[in-house]
C-alpha cells in the first residue's frame, strides 16, 4: 500500500464502495480540487477533496450537482454519478470536505486538441449540454462563485493585487502588466449585455474546457461533461469562449517556448461547427456577433486571473513550479492578441456553422 492509500484510506471507507480499496493515487490535470483515482477489487472511483478556499458552500455546490446530474440522468444522459456517503450523505462535510464519483470507464481526457474532429466533438457536446441545462429550472442553483466571469470585477481585482504587490512581483511581468491594463475598455461587453437584456442569462457550465469532458476511448465521441462545480446562470459567450481558449490553441495552456503558441483558426472552424450545429435552434443574433469577442473575452479574462495569481502568491490554482501562473499567463495574452487581430474571420465562420 502506498504512502497515498494509507493517507487517504480512512476517508474512502467512509463511502459507500462496492469491493474492498487496494489503491489510492493523484490522478488527472485539474487546478483546483485535488483528485485522486480510488481502486478497489472491483471498481474504480474519482475522490475529491473539495477546493474550499474556492467554493466555500460546499452544502450548495453539492445540491447543484445532485440536481443538475439528476436531471441530466432522467433524459438518458451519461453524467457524473456521485457515490454517498455511509450515513447517505452526498459528501463528507467536515474541516476537510470530500466527495466520490463512480469512475466513467473507457474515456479519454485530451490535455490538447489531437485532431480537429475531437474538438468538434467536444463543441457539439458542450451545445448540447446547453441545450439540456435550458430545460434546468435556474432558480435551484446556488452561484457556487460569486461574478465568476464579471470581466470588469476580474480586472478591479486585478489591479487591486498590482498595486499591493504583496511578493514584489510586478518586476518581473511589466509586459503582461501592460497588456492587461492597456486592454481595459475590451472588458464589459458581456457583463453590460446581460444588465441590459441584449443578451439572454442561461445556465451555463462556465469551465468548458477540453479535460472537463471525457471522450469515449474507441470512438472519441464525447461521452460525459464533467467538472459540474460552477454551474450557473451565465451567458454562452462563456462556454464557447472557455473552449476555444484551451482548445483552438496551438500548444499546452502553460507551454513556455511562445513561437509554439499560436490561436488555430481551423480548430475554432471545427468547435464552432459543433457547437453552434447543436445550438443553432436557440442562439440569438446577438450571441452570434458576439461568440468571437466571448473567445477573446475568456481568454484575456483567464490570463488576467493567472496574473492576479502570481502577483498574489499562487494561492488560486494549484502549479507545479514557481511562475507557473505567469508562463500561463503568458500563453493567455499571445491567444488574446492573435484573436482580436481574426474577429472578422471568426465572425464569418461562426455565421457559417448557424445556418
Ligand atoms: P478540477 O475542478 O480540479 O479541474 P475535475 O473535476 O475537472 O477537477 O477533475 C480532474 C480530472 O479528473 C478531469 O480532468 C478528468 O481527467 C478526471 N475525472 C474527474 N471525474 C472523473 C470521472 N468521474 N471519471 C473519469 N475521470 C474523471
Ligand atoms: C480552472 O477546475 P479546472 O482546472 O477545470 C478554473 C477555470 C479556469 C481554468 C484554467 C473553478 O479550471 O475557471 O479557466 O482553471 N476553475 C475555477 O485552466 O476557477
Ligand atoms: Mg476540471
Amino acid at each position: 500500500m502506498t504512502e497515498c492509500t494509507k493517507q487517504y484510506l480512512a476517508v474512502a471507507e467512509q463511502f459507500c464502495l462496492e469491493g474492498k480499496v487496494s489503491e489510492i493515487a493523484p490522478y488527472g490535470e485539474g487546478h483546483i480540487n485535488l483528485t485522486l483515482l480510488v481502486e478497489t477489487d472491483q471498481k474504480r472511483y474519482i475522490m475529491q477533496k473539495m477546493n474550499t478556499k474556492v467554493f466555500p458552500d460546499p452544502v450548495s455546490l453539492m445540491r447543484n450537482i445532485c440536481g443538475v446530474t439528476e436531471h441530466l440522468r432522467a433524459r438518458g444522459i451519461e453524467t457524473l454519478e456521485v457515490i454517498p456517503t455511509k450515513s447517505g450523505e452526498s459528501f463528507i462535510h467536515g474541516d476537510e470536505c470530500y466527495r466520490m464519483y463512480a469512475f466513467i470507464e473507457n474515456t479519454i481526457t485530451y490535455q490538447k486538441v489531437s485532431d480537429a474532429k475531437v474538438f468538434e466533438n467536444s463543441g457539439k457536446a458542450f451545445g448540447e449540454f446547453q441545450n439540456y441545462l435550458a430545460e434546468f429550472d435556474a432558480s435551484k442553483l446556488t452561484e457556487t462563485i460569486a461574478r465568476f466571469h464579471d470581466t470588469p470585477n476580474r480586472f478591479a481585482n486585478f489591479k487591486a493585487a498590482l498595486e499591493a504587490d504583496a511578493f514584489d512581483r510586478a518586476k518581473d511581468c511589466r509586459e503582461e502588466i501592460a497588456f492587461i491594463l492597456s486592454h481595459a475598455d475590451t472588458y464589459g461587453k458581456a457583463m453590460e449585455g446581460l444588465a441590459d437584456g441584449s443578451l439572454p442569462l442561461r445556465v451555463t457550465h462556465n469551465d468548458t474546457k477540453l479535460n472537463n469532458i471525457l471522450m469515449d476511448a474507441e470512438t472519441n465521441e464525447a461521452r460525459a461533461v464533467i467538472d459540474l462545480d460552477t454551474i450557473m446562470p451565465g451567458s454562452m459567450l462563456y462556454d464557447f469562449g472557455d473552449s476555444i481558449r484551451f482548445g483552438a490553441s496551438t500548444a499546452a495552456e502553460d507551454e513556455k517556448d511562445l513561437s509554439k503558441v499560436h490561436f488555430d483558426i481551423n480548430l475554432f472552424a471545427a468547435y464552432a461547427k459543433g457547437y453552434c450545429g447543436a445550438v443553432k435552434g436557440s442562439i440569438t443574433e446577438k450571441e452570434k456577433e458576439l461568440l468571437p469577442y466571448g473567445a477573446y473575452l475568456m481568454t484575456i479574462e483567464c490570463g488576467m486571473r493567472f496574473l492576479t495569481d502570481y502577483l498574489s502568491g499562487d494561492t488560486y490554482f494549484a502549479t507545479k513550479y514557481e511562475g507557473h501562473n505567469l508562463v500561463r499567463c503568458r500563453t493567455q495574452i499571445r491567444l488574446a492578441a492573435e484573436m482580436e487581430a481574426s474577429f472578422e474571420q471568426m465572425g464569418k465562420i461562426v455565421a457559417e456553422a448557424c445556418q
